[in-house]
């Protein structure tokens, strides 16, 4: 009888913590899922919702060697005009082989893993570098304005933030991006991503809107900095736009509201 109890007692709680567990995995994919519900309202209100196919290379603001000596003209030149044009080109095979030329590629990004990975490592590369070569002046800027108030607000200090953001940067393992994101709940986040992940795809472990992003593919900085990934992620400061920061700061709170 002891026997057949404690056999009882057991498979009660078994049972039991097996419910639990079932329903803290409901809880967290409903929570996901609205999360995704979220964002997908928000993507619309954003200015890449008008980037639509066929999808052309941007033109830089900037001479090829004008981010010198941070970034070489080579490496601007080859980045620009071989891979990211090499992307966009692809990008619109992708898209024409998949059926999607009626979709902006950021709502694609929505429901990626539908596609197959030439979509997401194409439509993420024309994407993130549309984004990076925005993020770059020759001038240098000053960290300042709304975004500037906020990173200090979440990060306690802009030396806090850098470090943060410099070691996302530094320990994506190969290839790959650092983002600041602007999160639904409108709070700011640091994240890495793989390949030519990014923020807005639905399996991104932060999802939000990109504010910054750091181009981490050897073929970034290699010809300058060969292994000293470190140093062109130190140097980037000298060249990030915060004007340009701030102004996709102040239209992602817009559009999360
Ligand atoms: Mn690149």
């Amino acid at each position: 009888m002891k026997i057949l109890l404690s056999i009882l007692s057991v498979t009660v709680f078994l049972s039991c913590s097996q419910n639990a567990v079932k329903n803290e995995v409901i809880e967290v994919n409903s929570q996901e899922n609205s999360q995704q519900s979220i964002l997908n309202g928000i993507i619309e209100k954003l200015p890449e919702y008008a980037w639509v196919y066929p999808y052309s290379l941007p033109a830089l603001d900037y001479e090829y060697d004008a981010l010198e000596p941070y970034i070489d003209a080579v490496t601007m030149e080859t980045h620009h005009s071989k891979h990211h044009n090499g992307y966009t080109k692809k990008t619109n095979l992708a898209v024409e082989e998949n059926g999607l030329k009626d979709q902006p590629i950021i709502k694609v990004f929505t429901e990626i893993g539908k596609y197959p990975s030439f979509v997401r490592n194409n439509g993420g590369g024309f994407y993130n570098h549309n984004l990076f070569w925005t993020f770059l002046t020759p001038d240098g800027s000053e960290f300042k304005g709304e975004v500037a108030e906020a990173i200090v607000s979440e990060f306690q200090s802009k030396e806090k933030f850098v470090e943060q953001f410099e070691k996302a940067a530094a320990t994506q393992f190969g290839s790959g991006w650092a983002w600041l994101v602007l999160k639904t709940d409108g709070k700011l986040a640091i994240t890495q991503s793989a390949n030519q992940n990014n923020p807005l795809m639905e399996d991104a472990e932060i999802q939000g809107i990109p504010l910054l992003n750091i181009d981490v593919w050897e073929h970034a900085y290699y010809l300058e900095y060969k292994n000293m990934r470190k140093s062109y992620i130190s140097n980037f400061w000298n060249i990030v736009n915060w004007n340009v920061v701030n102004e996709r700061y102040l239209m992602a709170k817009e559009a999360i509201k």
